[in-house]
Parts: C-alpha cells; structure tokens; sequence
C-alpha cells in the first residue's frame, strides 16, 4: 500500500470503497480547503486543484477520484460516498445549503479549554453535531495547567456526556497525551472541533512530535484566541492516525439532527411521555412532567432552554427546507388569522402561544457563545 495516502487514512477498508465505486479509483483525499483550491494527497504526492462548484460537493476530508478536466488538466472526477460528515449550514444565509466541515472522519474531538468557564450550551450544540455526524465524539479538555481544582469540571462536563469519553490534558505539559493517543487507532481520523484558543493546533503539535501548526497567543483580557488557524486541514501522525485542524468555528448552526438530539438529550425526551397531555407544551399544563423535574431539581433551567433553542433552530432549518413543512405552517396561521377575524381572541392567543415554540422566536442568527 501507497505510504504517503495510508499516512493520510488509507486504510483497506477505504480501499475496498474504492474498488467496489470505481472502475478506475485513482484515490486521493483532501487534505485542506483554500478559499479557491483543495489540497489533494494522491499516492505521489501533494496536488492542489481548483474547488468543484459547490462546497457540498467536496471539503476537507473527502475521498476522491483523481482524474483530468476536459483540457486535460488534473481534477476530481468523483467522490467516495461518505460514511461520516459533519457539515454546517453556510454563515451567509442568502447562499443555501452545506459546507463540509469534515468528511470520514472516524472521531469527533470536542475541545473544551480549561482555561476559561465552560460554555454548557456550546458543548451541548457541538455533541448534538457529533453524534449526528456518524463519528464517535470525544471529549479533549485542554490546558489543564492553567487551571487549578478542575476534578469539578471534569466530573461535570461527565455528567452531561454519558457515553462519551472524556480526557484532560496539557500539551504543554504532555500530561493526558498517552491517554488521548491510546483512544485514537493508526488510520483513524479526527477532527478537533473547538473554540479559537482552545489549544487545537497546540495539541496537535504535542501529538506530531514537531510545529507542523502554527499556534497563535490568547487575549488574556477575554481569554480569546485570534482565529490562527485559518484552513481545516489533515495532519498524519507518527502512529498512523490523522488529525483534522479547524479554525475556531463561531456560527456552527445545526441542520439536521434527531439521532444527535435523542443522545445529548435522551433524558428530557423520555420525561415528554410522562406529560399528562400526549400534547403538553411543557408549559402551565397541570401535570408536566418537565415543570416537575424543574421544580425538583431533576432537570436544570439552564439544560432545558438549551434544548428548546437547539429545537427552535432545528425547526427553522427543517422548515426552511421542508417545502411541506412551509406549507402546513402557512395553514397554521391563516388559522390564527381567521380566529382573530372571527373575534376568538382565546383561541388566537392559545395558537399564537404554541408558536412561541418555534419560528416567532427563532433567532436570525446563531451563532456560538
Ligand atoms: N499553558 C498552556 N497553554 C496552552 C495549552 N494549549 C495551548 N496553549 C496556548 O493557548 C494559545 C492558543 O493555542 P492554539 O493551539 O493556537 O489554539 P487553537 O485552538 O488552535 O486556536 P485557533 O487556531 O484560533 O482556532 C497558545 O498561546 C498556546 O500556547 C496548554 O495545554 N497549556
Ligand atoms: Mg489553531
Ligand atoms: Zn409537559
């Protein structure tokens, strides 16, 4: 096998897609994306060609088919079919559709730096995005150093990720690297997915053995970083795994997610079928089971907003997209205009209420704390 491309994930198994899709696979994989070009890794070597002409078709990540554009010059000539991606919606909401933010990878890191409070709500969104990606998220607590007394934190951010395993380290120490590498296999790729200055490129650094990243200083007044890393990029390591780097993503809007929510919020959903009402709101009703586990303690406030916006914005996207959906919408409130015409202002407001769960509150952009 090719040392360059197994270096990057070439693995058998990739092989074998290859041959069962191809006549002629040719493979290569994206190894970064440039604002007008990807960077491709083919078995001789790097190679930069011009981007397809959607960003959905192709990003960092993907499997290829090399072959040549009419000229004659080279060019991708297929994808391999994916089996994870993480995808965002474009920032600029006038574009629609999806960015690739990563394609095959086998784990999603989520960087939670400990140098700052934790953001729960940022945590939450980006697990729902890992689990929906169809990689197995990790959980990488970075530069624990700088922080003292976090078996707190630590045990926290393990409550609100069960399933998911969590490991702390300092790669300015070298504390928790041999326990992170022991999670990630030779040709497994991962993506390191965190806010800017959380240490990703850092990281990846320490596990490289040498600066192939560069790392940028944090702003000690807000503990930000300054978005140093500006492409996704694949990095092999010495053990055969592959690093993705990603700039600090700040808008990383949902677009689909049931499995993802079911995991993160498995929990909340399950206390919704011991609701008095099959269609309680969760709101004055008597007898709810999510007030009761408010009031009790059972469910934080803070976990519940957190679900009901993640919600408002999954149906937002569902109904930007789901032509139905914008129609029974539509049905929806020519109802609520004609109660009101009709002077049945009860049952007007009971409607006008029941959106409040959704597309009325829905904000215009969503971006990350
Ligand atoms: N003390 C300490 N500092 C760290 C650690 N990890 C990273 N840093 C510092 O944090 C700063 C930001 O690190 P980066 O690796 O550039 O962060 P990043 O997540 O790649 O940020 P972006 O590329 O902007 O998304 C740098 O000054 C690092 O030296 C750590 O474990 N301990
Ligand atoms: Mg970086
Ligand atoms: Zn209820």
């Amino acid at each position: 096998m090719n040392s360059l491309l197994a270096s990057y994930g070439y693995t058998d198994r990739i092989r074998r897609l290859y041959q069962s899709t191809f006549e002629n696979p040719h493979p290569a994989r994206v190894a970064r994306a440039d604002k007008n070009h990807l960077l491709l890794v083919t078995e001789t070597g790097m190679l930069h060609v011009p981007c397809p002409p959607s960003e959905s078709q192709c990003g960092t990540g993907d499997w290829v088919q090399l072959g040549t554009d009419p000229e004659g010059a080279a060019a991708i000539t297929g994808v391999l079919e994916r089996y994870s991606l993480l995808a965002r919606k474009m920032a600029d909401e006038r574009l629609s559709g999806i960015q690739v933010l990563a394609a095959n990878i086998d784990i999603v890191g989520i960087v939670v730096p400990l140098d700052r409070p934790i953001s729960h709500n940022r945590l939450e969104r980006t697990l729902v995005a890992a689990w929906d990606s169809g990689g197995q998220p990790l959980v990488i607590l970075t530069k624990a150093d700088l922080s003292n007394g976090h078996d707190d934190v630590v045990s926290q951010v393990m409550d609100q990720t069960p399933g998911v395993d969590v490991v702390t380290t300092a790669a300015e120490t070298g504390d928790g690297l041999g326990e992170l590498m022991l999670r990630i296999g030779p040709g497994q790729t991962v993506v390191l997915l965190g806010p800017s200055g959380a240490g990703k490129s850092t990281l990846i650094n320490a596990l490289a053995g040498e600066e192939v990243q560069d790392t940028g200083s944090v702003r000690a007044a807000d503990g930000r970083g300054r978005h140093t890393t500006t492409s996704r990029e694949l990095i092999p390591l010495p053990h055969g795994a592959v690093l993705m780097d990603t700039p600090g993503v700040r808008g990383f809007a949902l677009w689909t997610s049931d499995t993802g929510m079911e995991s993160v919020f498995g929990d909340i959903e399950a206390l919704f079928a011991e609701c008095r009402f099959g269609d309680c709101n969760h709101g004055p009703e008597p007898d709810c089971a999510v007030q009761a586990a408010l009031a009790d303690g059972r469910l934080q406030e803070r976990r519940w907003q957190s679900y009901l916006k993640l919600q408002r914005e999954l149906e937002h996207l569902r109904r930007k997209h789901d032509r139905e959906a914008r129609r029974r919408y539509g049905r929806e409130w020519s109802k609520v205009t004609k109660a009101q015409k009709a002077g049945n202002k009860v049952e007007a407001r009971a409607r006008i209420r029941a959106r409040t769960n959704d597309a009325v509150n829905a904000p215009r952009q969503r971006y990350m704390d």
